[in-house]
């Protein structure tokens, strides 16, 4: 049988214009592990819109789409166009699982939910001539056992960061903004893989570098501690997700240290705490968050705080209040959003039944766009304060600043480079997209998070660093 599976890019992401290194970064995962499934004797090929150019004239039997909510118009063209050719079209995937009625109307089989249980039984009545046209997860699902990700399928040169991995499902938290509660409804929203099979699945990955795509990869805490115990010694760097509080936790950062963690994600959110209490974002609530920063660095950590504008408490001071505290706290990269109630989330129904959308124009769902009507600031400035918080806090004087706050030179050293190295040097990253050499890129990311590695063994010195000498000596 011949298959062809795209991940479609939303319009930016081919845009020559706007960061671009954003979407070359990852993979398609999700993809990869779904042709697991598939016959040796299938053909299959995957193509990723986001880095390469989609071929379009081919015929194959079965067509299978993964929508995102801002990639759905895309995807929705994309099926109509090999529907129209007499191709079986599979669509699923987070927004699929939103709004399936409207992804029905593109597809032949549609898929609700994590596809690991339901991809398969689909199969299988494909191949005996009687396939249906939905398909939900069951309630009871698992990762376990699962066959190796294709990854032969996946065009490694293509990617910043070939080597992403996911080791578990979900997150044990209930956040109101958050695509979980809708993607995984009806059943367990949050599982890991067995140990061995994940260890097993890092070996299959070569080189040094690995990116956990998880959620949550602290979120339960003795698969963590195994997984970090079976990663010592491997002579891996990595870099992944985890809460505020999982982090405050005694060990388990020092496990993951141990095991190769040199940089977190880390859901700050909001540094007010009727918007935490809000968002039912509780296991932020009554956080310190100074002392898990201080945790963090003190472990050689960097930390990528992400944090969200437009909440119902903040009003025009938030963007300079979130920012300046960012910049005092050293955090080294931070991601910045504005609130996107995505459709299937308490958020959405909220403000949908508080008559507070403004459009239902899922492109623009991509959370640098205020798609609703905020409470205490105009959509405009909204989308003002997000422009302004991005430039200031990545400004040569807020990364010098930022870096000043460490408490030893080698920290200050790795947090201008890896601050500058991914905001000051697009027009760098984005010549290497485009010669196809962007995979360049992942030594000087090593080398960057290596720095990480012997900053946790420096002696903090007694004074603070002289960030403009040891800027001098990058
Ligand atoms: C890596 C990543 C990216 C990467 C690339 C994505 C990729 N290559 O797949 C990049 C950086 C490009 C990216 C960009 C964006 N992302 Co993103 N991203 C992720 C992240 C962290 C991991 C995705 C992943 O690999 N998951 C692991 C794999 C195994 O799971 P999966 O991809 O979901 O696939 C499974 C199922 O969905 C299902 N499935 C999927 N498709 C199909 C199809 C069929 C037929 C079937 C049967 C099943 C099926 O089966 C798969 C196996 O279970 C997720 C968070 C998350 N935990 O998923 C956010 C996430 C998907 N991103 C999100 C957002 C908002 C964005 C951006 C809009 C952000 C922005 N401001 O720019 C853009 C737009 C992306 C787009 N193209 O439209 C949201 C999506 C919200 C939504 N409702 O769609 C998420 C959930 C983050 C969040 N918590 O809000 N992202």
């Amino acid at each position: 049988m011949r298959v062809k599976m795209i991940l479609p890019a939303l319009t930016e992401a081919v845009s020559p214009f706007f960061r671009p290194i954003k979407y070359a970064l990852f993979p398609p995962l999700g993809l990869a592990t779904l042709a697991a499934y598939l016959d040796d004797s299938d053909e299959i090929e995957l193509q990723d819109e986001h880095v390469e150019r989609l071929r379009l004239d081919d015929e194959p039997e079965l067509v299978v789409i993964q929508v995102y909510i801002t990639s759905a118009r895309r995807a929705y063209a994309l099926a109509d166009h090999y529907r129209a050719r007499g191709a079986h079209v599979c669509l699923g995937g987070l927004h699929v699982t939103s709004l399936p009625e409207e992804a029905a109307a593109h597809a032949d089989t549609i898929f609700t939910g994590p596809g690991e249980d339901s991809w398969p039984a689909f199969l299988a009545d494909y191949r005996a001539g009687h396939p249906q046209l939905r398909y939900d997860a069951p309630s009871q699902r698992s990762i376990g056992g699962i066959p190796p990700i294709r990854r032969d399928l996946i065009k490694r040169h293509l990617y910043m960061v070939p080597n992403s991995i996911v080791v578990s499902r979900g997150c044990p938290y209930h956040c109101d903004f958050c695509y979980k509660e809708a993607f995984f409804a009806g059943g367990n929203s949050f599982y890991t893989q067995r140990v061995d099979e994940a260890l097993a699945e890092i070996e299959r990955l070569p080189g040094k570098h690995l990116y956990f795509l998880d959620d949550h990869l602290l979120g339960d805490p003795k698969f963590a501690t195994a997984l970090f115990e079976g990663m010592r010694g491997m002579g891996r760097l990595f870099q992944g997700a985890a809460t505020v509080n999982s982090l405050l936790a005694p060990s388990l950062l020092e496990k993951a240290q141990a095991a190769g963690l040199r940089s977190i994600f880390v859901g700050i959110e909001n540094l007010d705490v009727d918007n935490l209490r809000r968002s039912s974002k509780t296991q932020n609530v009554g956080r310190d968050y100074a002392a898990m920063i201080q945790r963090v660095h003190g472990a050689g950590v960097m930390i990528n705080g992400s944090f969200v504008f437009g909440m119902d408490g903040d009003g025009p001071d938030v963007f300079a209040r979130t920012v300046d505290w960012a910049i005092e706290h050293s955090i080294e990269t931070a991601t910045f959003h504005i609130m996107t109630p995505y459709p299937g989330t308490a958020l959405y129904q909220r403000i949908a039944a508080e008559g507070r959308l403004l459009h239902r124009d899922w492109e623009l769902y991509d959370t640098r766009h205020t798609v609703f009507q905020p409470k205490k600031l105009s959509p405009a400035q909204l989308e003002e304060g997000y422009w302004w918080a991005y430039r200031h806090f990545y400004a040569w004087s807020s990364i010098l600043r930022g870096a000043a706050q460490k408490e030893n030179p080698v920290q200050a050293l790795r947090h201008v480079a890896y601050s500058a190295g991914w905001k000051k040097f697009e027009g760098l990253w984005n010549a290497l997209i485009r010669l196809k050499q962007v995979s360049h890129a992942l030594p000087i990311l090593e080398r960057v998070l290596q720095i990480t590695a012997s900053a946790a063994e420096a002696q903090p010195a007694l004074t603070k660093p002289n960030v403009s000498h040891t800027i001098k000596s990058l």
